[in-house]
C-alpha cells in the first residue's frame, strides 16, 4: 500500500505555477496559501478547533509559571527551534527566567543550518536534561512541523518517562497518522511510535496541538505557513497563560486572539503592492549577482536574521546572498551561549560589522532592507547606504494614526495594523494589570504583532526573490541542501515528482549527483547517513539529478555546466514540468 505523504510535504495546488508568476502573482498566491492557516484544510481539524485545548493548556502553563521551581521549555530543529527561542525571549520580558529553549545543534543553529543534529534523539535528551535538571515542574513543548524530528522525539519520549516532572506537548501540523515512520538511528522507536504513545496518554497528561493548515506554498518549506502558525499558537498560549497568572478578568479567549492574527494577515497583504515592489527589487538583485541585507533591531531584526538564515538550506543560497544584521548583535539576542561572534564572519551580526565589512562592498545592484526601523532611527547609516546607490527598502508596522510618510527613493512597506487586531491581542485586563504598566504591556503586544506582519512580509520577499532566481520549479524547491534524513528523502520525492522516475532511479541519480560518479551504492539506513555527509555543503545536487534524468544524454559534468549557464531549470526544459 502506498503511504500518504504527510500534509506538510504535499504540494499545494494553489501554488503549482508560482514559479512563472510575476511579483504581484506570487503575492496573490502566498496570500491564498497563508489564509489556509485560519481557514483550515479539507476535513481536518483547523487552528480554531484547538482553541479549547490551548485554553486548558494555558491553565497548566500558568500553574507551572507560578511555581518557583517551574519552567517552560520550547524545543525544535531549524526554524522550529528558532521560533521557540524567539518566543522564550519575548515572554521572559513578562516572566523573567521562566522560559527556556533548546535547539538541535545549539546556538549556532539560530543562525546557520545544522540539520545533522536534528537526526539525533540522544542529543535531544541530553539538551533537555541539561536545561531542566534543577527544576521540579516543566512544561515541555516539542515543535516539529512535520511530526518528524528525532531530536524532538527523544525529548518527548523522555518526558513521558518522567510525567511526575514533565508535561509534554507536541506542536506540529500533520495528523498523528501521518507522523514519520522512518526508523531512527540507534533507537527502537519512530516518531510515529512516540506520537501515538502521547495520544494514548491523552490530556491532561500530555497535549498534541496539531491543526492542519494545508501544504506549504513551496513544497515542504515549513519555515513559511508552519512557522507562522507555530508563532501564533505559542504566543496565543502564553498570552492566555499570562492572563491566568495575573488572575485578570475578563479572561481572554483563544479564538479572539486567533482572530486578531487573522486580521494581522489581512493588514499585511493589504500592503501587497509595496511588498511586491520590494520582492521584485530583491529578485533583480539576485539575478544580477547582488546581495540582499536586512538591517533590523530587537525582535523584528531577529526575524530578519532568521528569515535570511533559512535560505541556504532551502534554496542552496550562499550565506552572503541574503544576510541579516542586528543592532546590538548578540546582546540583543539574549541567547543561552552568549556572544558567538568569535566563531567566524558568519557569526558577526552587528550593524557595526555591516558598516565596516559589508557597506564598502555595496553597489547599485545590491538591496538593503531595514526591518522594523524607521528612517529617523538610522539617519546616518541610511545616508551612507544611499551614497552606495543600492536599492533601499523599509518594512515597518504602525497603528493607522501613526503611519509614516514614505521617504523619497525608498521602497517603503508600512503595514498599518487595524485597531481590531490591537484590541483583541491587548485585552483591557492586560493593560490595567498591576504587573504591567500600560506602556510596557502595549509595547510588548505591539512587538508580537509587528513580528507577525514582518515574518509574513520577509518570507514573501525572500521566497519570491529565490523564485525569480530560478530556485523553484513548479512549486518545488529544487536546490535544497541534502543535509539530514528528512531532506534526503524529500530530495528523492522531488526528483521522482519532477521526472516521473521510480524511487530507485531517483535515488540512483541523487547519489550520482552527490558523488559525481556512476557506481551503484548501497542505501541502507547507515549508508544513507554517509551519503548525507558526502552531500552536505555541495551545491546544485537535486537540479543536477533532475536534469540528468530529463536530458538522458547529459553526464554529471555536462549537467553541472548546463546549470552554470542556465540556472532557471524550467526555462531550459522548454517550460515543461
Ligand atoms: C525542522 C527543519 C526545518 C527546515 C528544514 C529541515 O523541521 O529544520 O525547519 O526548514 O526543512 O527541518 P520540523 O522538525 O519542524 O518539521
Amino acid at each position: 500500500m502506498k503511504m500518504e505523504l504527510p500534509i506538510t510535504e504535499q504540494s499545494n495546488s494553489l501554488s503549482s505555477n508560482i514559479d512563472i508568476q510575476g511579483s504581484d502573482g506570487i503575492l496573490r498566491i502566498l496570500k491564498q496559501c497563508d489564509a489556509e492557516i485560519f481557514n483550515g484544510w479539507k476535513q481536518h481539524k483547523s487552528l480554531y478547533d484547538f482553541a479549547s485545548s490551548l485554553e486548558n493548556l494555558s491553565i497548566m502553563a500558568a500553574k507551572i509559571i507560578k511555581n518557583d521551581r517551574g519552567i517552560v521549555v520550547m524545543s525544535g530543529c531549524g526554524t522550529s527551534g528558532r521560533l521557540g527561542f524567539i518566543t522564550a525571549r519575548s515572554f521572559n520580558q513578562v516572566f523573567p527566567g521562566k522560559f527556556h529553549y533548546t535547539i538541535a545543534g545549539g546556538d549556532r543553529a539560530l543562525l546557520l543550518s545544522t540539520e545533522a543534529p536534528e537526526d539525533s534523539w540522544t542529543d535531544g535528551v541530553r539538551d533537555l536534561e541539561k536545561v531542566s535538571t534543577s527544576f521540579e515542574e516543566v512544561l515541555f513543548i516539542g515543535i516539529t512541523c512535520g511530526l518528524s524530528a528525532p531530536y524532538v522525539a527523544g525529548q518527548l519520549d523522555y518526558c513521558m518517562k518522567h510525567l511526575e516532572k514533565f508535561c509534554p506537548v507536541l506542536l506540529g501540523f500533520n495528523p498523528v497518522e501521518l507522523a514519520r515512520q522512518v526508523s531512527i538511528r540507534n533507537w527502537d522507536k519512530t516518531f510515529y511510535d512516540v506520537a501515538t504513545a502521547m495520544r494514548s496518554l491523552g490530556e491532561p497528561k500530555c497535549y498534541i496541538i496539531n491543526p492542519v493548515i494545508g501544504p506549504e506554498p513551496i513544497t515542504g518549506s515549513s519555515r513559511m505557513k508552519s512557522g507562522s502558525a507555530t508563532k501564533i499558537i505559542l504566543e496565543t498560549l502564553f498570552i492566555l497563560s499570562a492572563n491566568r497568572v495575573m488572575e485578570l478578568e475578563p479572561q481572554c479567549r483563544a479564538s479572539d486572539i486567533f482572530l486578531s492574527y487573522e486580521i494581522l494577515l489581512r493588514c499585511t497583504y493589504l500592503q501587497s503592492k509595496s511588498i511586491s515592489r520590494l520582492l521584485k527589487a530583491a529578485g533583480n538583485t539576485f539575478c544580477t549577482g547582488g546581495r540582499v541585507c536586512y538591517l533590523g533591531r530587537d525582535t523584528e531584526g531577529i526575524l530578519g536574521v532568521v528569515d535570511a538564515s533559512e535560505c541556504p538550506p532551502t534554496y542552496g543560497a550562499d550565506y552572503d546572498d541574503i544576510r541579516g544584521f542586528l543592532q546590538k548583535s548578540w546582546s540583543a539576542l539574549r541567547n543561552n551561549e552568549g556572544d558567538l561572534s568569535q566563531r567566524g564572519p558568519l557569526f558577526n551580526l552587528d550593524w557595526e560589522y555591516f558598516k565596516a565589512e559589508v557597506l564598502p562592498l555595496l553597489s547599485e545592484k545590491d538591496c538593503v532592507i531595514f526591518v522594523g526601523v524607521s528612517p529617523n532611527d538610522a539617519k546616518d547609516l541610511l545616508q551612507l547606504i544611499q551614497e552606495k546607490t543600492c536599492t533601499i527598502g523599509m518594512i515597518t508596522t504602525s497603528s493607522p494614526e501613526n503611519t509614516i510618510k514614505d521617504p523619497a527613493n525608498i521602497i517603503s512597506v508600512s503595514i498599518s495594523v487595524a485597531s481590531e487586531a490591537i484590541e483583541a491581542l491587548l485585552p483591557s485586563s492586560f493593560i490595567s494589570s498591576s504587573l504591567f504598566t500600560n506602556a510596557a504591556s502595549s509595547r510588548f503586544i505591539v512587538s508580537l504583532m509587528s513580528g507577525m506582519c514582518i515574518k509574513w512580509s520577509l518570507n514573501a520577499i525572500s521566497t519570491g526573490a529565490h523564485i525569480a532566481k530560478g530556485k523553484v520549479l513548479g512549486n518545488k524547491m529544487i536546490d535544497l541542501q541534502v543535509s539530514n534524513t528528512k531532506l534526503y528523502y524529500r530530495s528523492i520525492g522531488i526528483i521522482q515528482e519532477l521526472t516521473g522516475a521510480s524511487r530507485h532511479v531517483a535515488e540512483k541519480y541523487l547519489l550520482l549527483s552527490i558523488y559525481g560518479s556512476d557506481t551503484e551504492l548501497p542505501t541502507t539506513d547507515e549508508e544513507v547517513l554517509s551519503h548525507i555527509s558526502a552531500a552536505t555543503g555541495k551545491p546544485l545536487i537535486v537540479p543536477t539529478a533532475i536534469l540528468m534524468i530529463r536530458k538522458s544524454d547529459l553526464s554529471v559534468e555536462g549537467a553541472r555546466e548546463w546549470l552554470r549557464n542556465q540556472p532557471v531549470l524550467r526555462k531550459g526544459l522548454n517550460n515543461e514540468l
